[in-house]
């Protein structure tokens, strides 16, 4: 029919749907906040620049081989793109190298990520198909013999584009590479597949950094850490848990917004609510992991040092030397024991207890798990619970021991004869399903603190719980704000959602409200302070909590900050308590730099960031493995 083959250059047109379509996925599949024209243009512009920038290197092949590689190029960045989308609908942020190979995990996710593909999905692959159907058309003229001129003319073109990327980028955001902690912005302004070279790039350089490591970089720290963090002072309530046991309690996924709140007129949280009368209870504690989730958890109360600014340490770093809070207690007499009913080798748990001296795990062999008692993740927590008790009586006390749960982990999911609240009505199934797993976690924690009095344990323990982390990510915040009641989710709302519980129990004793801001980076100097044993030689970022003189900010990954006055975070400044915007009243935000340095927060923007590098370099360069702590 045709004599004449029509002319199209497929790299072309593969770049274009390729960049539309990775456009549409920023736009309106991730949640990436846009705040001016600029961004919403650079953010426009970057999916065709790599597009371009990655198939115009075709025009180099010879015409055969450039059909293969324009298809197989398409399908896999459509992977890379897709693989993004599944994490981000759970985590609300973006694939890093170290998550990535973390894939044992990514096993184990199982229903979790089937609750996160959705059936449109399929349509992410339409360019991909029309890649594929255009390229096996005989009567389309799609490959060409380009000219060395031709080649390098192409070749110019993809640099130009990408300088000109960058240098709008930079002038958005200054320095947006060198501060690359904020991956948000990292993706939303060189692109998706930019940063993920930008990150390989990073984590093969924090690899150098161990090889390159020596031990004097400890004196600095070593200085920092007496002048800001420490608090040797003894108070009224150094040693009130000697010798006690601690029960530490790992409250999956909850969240402070739960507590004292209510669902259809109900009180969601009845046990954990009436448990604050009893306990210190901090009402500003704020979690601080990243990417690990759970592990990073267990990392920041364990050594009171902050988490990776991507991956988790208990992944890339479970050779290094460590001061935890086990190896600590153990020197005192302790006996310390993990409890959790998942696979030992998730988050890599088997080798880092033992690197962080931990004496017995309980992991998922030590439990009658079967189909009858478990849900979503595993075991459910009231079994756990039961089917720990004998373990826990037969420690040699005292004991440090953790009970890390998971019902409460998402998609939430809850068989109908556990749950004792109604779900939430709104467009986020994961947000209505979070009451019902959370009320049962509160169940579950009274039935354990029954369990406790009964075989005497209770009377001669110290009870620590502890939220590890949100549960509810960004993405649900349109039904997140409707549960709340409020217009939106602003970022100071998203700081003050950051917020779990923390509590701790001692039997006898009435306990109070605390309100002033803390972290879980204070919990090891809080519970070493409270069971009286010495840590003046630790190297930690936290600060006992009961001590006169606490550290004044609480850090989030991010370089966020909570002060008792002010929260800091996406370069504004806003009163703590009222979520007032300070600064800019008229735009609603800081219009320049200069402003933001002008603001209330100003002073301590510097030294969050220096404290977080410090943390870093102790993990990445491994550098207690040149202390000795004993002395
Ligand atoms: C897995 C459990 C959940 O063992 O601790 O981990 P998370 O996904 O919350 O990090
Ligand atoms: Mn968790």
């Amino acid at each position: 029919m045709f004599n004449k083959k029509l002319k199209l250059n497929l790299y072309v047109i593969a770049s274009l749907l390729f960049g539309l379509k990775t456009y549409i996925i920023y736009r309106f599949l991730f949640n990436i906040s846009l705040e001016n024209a600029m961004q919403e243009f650079i953010l426009f512009i970057n999916p065709f620049v790599t597009a371009f920038l990655v198939l115009a290197i075709s025009v180099w092949m010879k015409p055969k081989k450039q059909l293969r590689f324009i298809r197989w190029a398409t399908l896999i960045g459509t992977l890379v793109l897709y693989f993004n989308l599944l994490f981000y609908r759970n985590f609300g942020d973006f694939l890093t190298i170290p998550v990535f190979f973390q894939g044992s995990n990514a096993a184990d996710l199982g229903g979790s990520i089937l609750a996160l593909i959705e059936l449109g999905d399929l349509l992410l692959l339409l360019d991909v198909a029309l890649v594929w159907y255009l390229s096996r058309r005989d009567h389309l003229e799609l490959t060409v013999s380009f000219t060395r001129k031709k080649q390098l003319l192409v070749f110019s073109m993809s640099i130009i584009f990408l300088l000109g990327n960058y240098i709008l980028a930079e002038i958005e955001r200054p320095q947006l590479l060198q501060r690359g902690f904020d991956r948000e912005y990292l993706v939303k302004n060189i692109g998706l597949f930019n940063f993920h070279i930008y990150d390989i790039i990073q984590q093969s350089r924090s690899q150098a950094q161990r090889v390159f490591a020596d031990g004097n970089e400890l004196s600095g720290i070593i200085d920092y850490v007496e002048q800001n963090t420490t608090d040797t002072e003894q108070t009224d309530m150094y040693g009130i848990a000697e010798g006690k046991n601690v029960i530490f309690i790992w409250l999956e996924s909850l969240q402070t917004f739960v507590i004292n709140n209510t669902l259809h007129g109900e009180e969601v949280t009845p046990f954990l609510n009436s448990l604050i009368d009893e306990s210190y209870y901090f009402e500003n504690f704020y979690h601080q992991t990243e990417q690990g989730k759970t592990a990073d958890s267990e990392f920041i109360v364990e050594n009171s040092l902050y988490p990776l600014p991507s991956g988790a340490a208990y992944f890339t770093h479970s050779s290094n030397a460590y001061h935890s809070m086990p190896q600590i207690l153990d020197e005192a007499g302790y006996t310390t024991a993990i409890f959790h009913a998942n696979n030992g080798s998730f988050w890599n748990r088997n080798s880092m207890y033992e690197t962080l001296g931990i004496d017995h795990f309980y992991d998922i062999d030590s439990y009658e798990v079967n189909s009858q008692n478990s849900v979503g993740w595993g075991l459910k927590d009231k079994e756990f619970f039961e089917q720990s008790m004998k373990y826990l009586t037969s420690l040699p006390e005292p004991y440090y021991s953790r009970f890390i749960t998971l019902t409460n982990h998402h998609p939430f999911d809850l068989d109908e004869e556990d749950a004792t609240i109604d779900q939430f009505d709104s467009n986020s199934r994961t947000l209505n399903q979070y009451f019902q797993t959370v009320r049962y976690l509160d169940e579950a924690v009274e039935e354990f603190f029954d369990h406790l009095k009964e075989t005497g344990v209770y009377d001669n323990s110290i009870i620590v719980l502890m939220g590890d982390h949100y549960g509810i990510s960004d993405f649900h915040n349109r039904a997140m704000s409707m549960y709340l009641d409020k217009e939106e989710i602003t970022d100071y709302d998203h700081i003050q959602l950051q917020r779990v519980p923390f509590y701790i129990h001692v039997p006898g004793q009435e306990g109070k409200v605390i309100s002033e801001v803390a972290g879980q980076v204070d919990v090891k100097p809080t519970l070493l302070h409270l069971l009286g044993v010495d840590d003046s030689n630790d190297i930690s970022f936290g600060t006992n909590l009961f001590g006169p003189n606490r550290k004044e900010f609480v850090a989030l990954r991010d370089g966020s900050f909570i002060t008792n006055q002010y929260i800091f975070t996406k370069d504004s400044c806003y009163d703590r308590e009222t979520g007032e915007l300070l600064g800019n009243e008229n735009t609603g935000r800081f219009g320049s730099d200069e402003e933001v340095e002008e603001s209330a927060c100003a002073p301590l923007i510097e030294k969050v960031q220096e404290e977080l590098s410090y943390s870093d370099r102790i993990i990445y360069g491994d550098l207690f493995r040149f202390h000795d702590f004993s002395n």
